[in-house]
C-alpha cells in the first residue's frame, strides 16, 4: 500500500505510517498515513517560519486564486471526498458530502475575503497627523483539529489562515488523517509556495507537544477536547501566543409546551443524534416542559425507533458507527453512570452488530433525568442524551443556563416572547430557535462562552480577528 505522506518544506515525505481504520468495517483499511516525529514538525515549523515573510508580502489576487480553485476542486471532489470522509469517520454518506460541500464553500468565502482586506483611515487628536489602522498576518499558525469534521474544521482553520497571509503548521486528528491529506494536496498542487502549508500527521504526543514546545509559533487554532485545550493554553502563555480554542458542548434543546411536537422531534433528534452525537453542537440535554412532557418523550420514541443505524456508505443509513473503540466505551460507560444516577433508559442503551464489524450503538435516550446527574453535565460526544422535566418556560432557562458549556442552545416554542427572551438570555454562543443546536453556516461567526470556547470567534468575516493582528500607524502630515 502506498504511504500518504507529509508535506514539509514543499516535499512529500515520511516512511513510518499508520492505518486508517473504517469504523463502519474495521476490516477495511483506508489508507495508510504517515506519522511524524518531533524532528518532522520541527522541520515542518522551521519552514513555516521561512516561508511567512514572503507569503505575508504576497498579493491578495494570488491568495484569491489559489483558495477559489481549492474551493472549486473540492465541490468538482464532492462525492469521492465525501465517501473518503464517511470511510474514515463513519459520518453517513449524504452527511459526509454535505460537510465536503460546506468545506469548498469556505475556502470560496475566504477567495473572497481575501479580496476585501481592508482598514481605517482616521484623524490623529494631534493636529496634521494622520493615523492608519490596518490587519497584518499574525506569523506561524499551529492548526490541530479534531476527528469529527474531517474536512470542514480543517477548511476552516487553512483557509482563513492563508487568506490573511499567515503560514501554516497543521496536524490533523491522528483518527482521520485523510480529508486532510486531500486537502493539503489540493492546496499545493493550486501553487501555494513550499513552506506555507505543511502537513505533520501523527500523535499528539508527539507532533502536538512539538507545536506547543516551541517558540515559534504566534498561534495556535485548537478544537477538541477540554483537557487538550487547556494544555494549549497553558503552553501558550510562555510563549506569548495567541490562541482560538473551541472546546466542549452540553448543549441545552429546550421544548415549551405550546411547541410544534414534530418541530421539536425533529430538531432534537437531528441535534442529540445525527452524525452519531459526535458533534460539538451536538444537544444531550433535552429540557421539556411537564404539559408536553409526555407526548414528547412518546413522540421521541417512535422517531427513533425510524432510524437506521448501519455502515455510513449504505443507503437508509440514518447514524453511523461511533468513531472507534475508546469512544464506544466512553458512551458506552456513561449508559451504565446514566443508569446508576437513576435516569430511566427509555430507548436503546443496546450495542448493535451489523453485516461489517463495527462500532454501532443504538440512539440511547434517558428520561426522568435531573442536571445535576454526571451524564447532564460531562460532555459524552456520543449518540446519547436525556430528558430533563421542568415546570415552565422560566425553570427551563434557567437549568439551560446551569453548565459548564456555553456553545449552542436550542428552543422549541411557538411563542414569540419566549423566542425573544430565550435569544437574550441564554448563555451561548450561538442560539437555535426551532432548529437543531449543530449545523451551522459557514459565513458567519462560530464559537461558544465559559468551558466551551476561549478567544475570538472562527468563520466569517470575524475570523479575522484571530488570524491577524493589528497595526496603528501615525504620520506627521
Ligand atoms: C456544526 O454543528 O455544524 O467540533 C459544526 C464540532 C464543532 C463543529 C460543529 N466545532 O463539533
Amino acid at each position: 500500500m502506498t504511504i500518504y505522506q507529509n508535506l514539509i518544506a514543499g516535499e512529500w515525505t515520511g516512511a513510518e505510517a499508520v492505518e486508517n481504520i473504517n469504523p463502519s468495517d474495521t476490516k477495511e483499511v483506508v489508507g495508510l498515513y504517515a506519522s511524524g516525529s518531533a524532528a518532522d514538525t520541527g522541520n515542518a515549523i522551521a519552514a513555516a517560519k521561512a516561508a511567512f515573510p514572503a507569503w505575508s508580502r504576497s498579493g491578495i489576487w494570488e491568495r484569491h486564486v489559489i483558495l477559489k480553485k481549492a474551493g472549486d476542486e473540492i465541490m468538482a471532489r464532492k462525492d469521492e471526498l465525501g465517501a473518503l470522509l464517511a470511510r474514515e469517520e463513519g459520518k453517513t454518506l449524504p452527511e459526509a458530502i454535505g460537510e465536503t460541500i460546506r468545506a469548498s464553500q469556505i475556502f470560496e468565502f475566504f477567495a473572497g475575503e481575501a479580496l476585501r482586506l481592508a482598514g481605517e483611515v482616521v484623524p490623529s487628536v494631534r493636529p496634521n497627523i494622520g493615523v492608519e489602522i490596518t490587519r497584518e498576518p499574525l506569523g506561524v499558525i499551529g492548526i490541530i483539529t479534531p476527528w469529527n469534521f474531517p474536512i470542514a474544521i480543517p477548511a476552516w482553520k487553512i483557509a482563513p489562515a492563508l487568506c490573511y497571509g499567515n503560514t501554516i503548521v497543521f496536524k490533523p486528528a491522528e483518527l482521520v488523517p485523510g480529508c486532510s491529506w486531500a486537502i493539503v494536496d489540493i492546496l499545493n498542487r493550486a501553487g501555494l509556495p513550499k513552506g506555507v502549508l505543511n502537513l505533520v500527521m501523527g500523535k499528539g504526543s508527539i507532533v502536538g507537544q512539538t507545536m506547543l514546545d516551541s517558540p515559534d509559533l504566534a498561534g495556535i487554532t485548537f478544537t477538541g477536547s477540554v483537557g487538550t485545550g487547556k494544555r494549549v493554553a497553558v503552553s501558550s502563555i510562555e510563549h506569548n501566543r495567541k490562541i482560538q480554542l473551541e472546546m466542549g458542548g452540553k448543549n441545552p434543546m429546550v421544548v415549551l409546551d405550546d411547541a410544534d411536537l414534530s418541530v421539536a422531534v425533529e430538531a432534537a433528534a437531528n441535534s442529540a443524534f445525527f452524525s452519531t452525537g459526535q458533534r460539538c453542537t451536538a444537544s444531550s440535554r433535552l429540557i421539556v416542559t411537564e404539559g408536553i412532557h409526555d407526548r414528547f418523550v412518546a413522540a421521541m420514541t417512535e422517531k427513533l425507533k425510524t432510524l437506521n443505524v448501519d455502515h455510513a456508505l449504505k443507503t437508509g443509513t440514518h447514524i453511523g458507527p461511533v468513531v472507534d473503540e475508546r469512544q464506544l466505551k466512553t458512551d458506552t460507560d456513561y449508559i451504565e453512570i446514566g443508569k446508576k444516577e437513576g435516569a430511566k433508559l427509555a430507548f436503546g442503551g443496546e450495542l448493535i452488530s451489523r453485516d461489517t464489524p463495527g462500532f454501532y450503538l443504538q440512539p440511547t435516550l434517558f428520561t426522568e433525568a435531573t442536571n445535576q446527574m454526571r451524564i447532564s453535565r460531562e460532555e459524552i460526544f456520543g449518540p446519547v442524551a436525556s430528558v430533563i422535566r421542568v415546570k415552565d418556560y422560566e425553570e427551563a432557562l434557567a437549568v439551560a443556563n446551569d453548565t459548564p458549556f456555553g456553545l449552542s442552545s436550542g428552543i422549541a416554542t411557538t411563542s414569540l416572547k419566549h423566542a425573544t427572551h430565550f435569544k437574550r438570555n441564554a448563555e451561548a454562543g450561538m442560539v437555535m430557535v426551532n432548529l437543531p443546536t449543530a449545523g451551522v453556516d459557514f459565513h458567519v461567526p462560530f464559537g461558544g462562552r465559559k468551558g466551551s470556547s476561549y478567544g475570538s470567534r472562527e468563520q466569517g468575516k470575524y475570523a479575522a480577528e484571530f488570524f491577524t493582528t493589528v497595526k496603528t500607524a501615525y504620520t506627521l502630515a
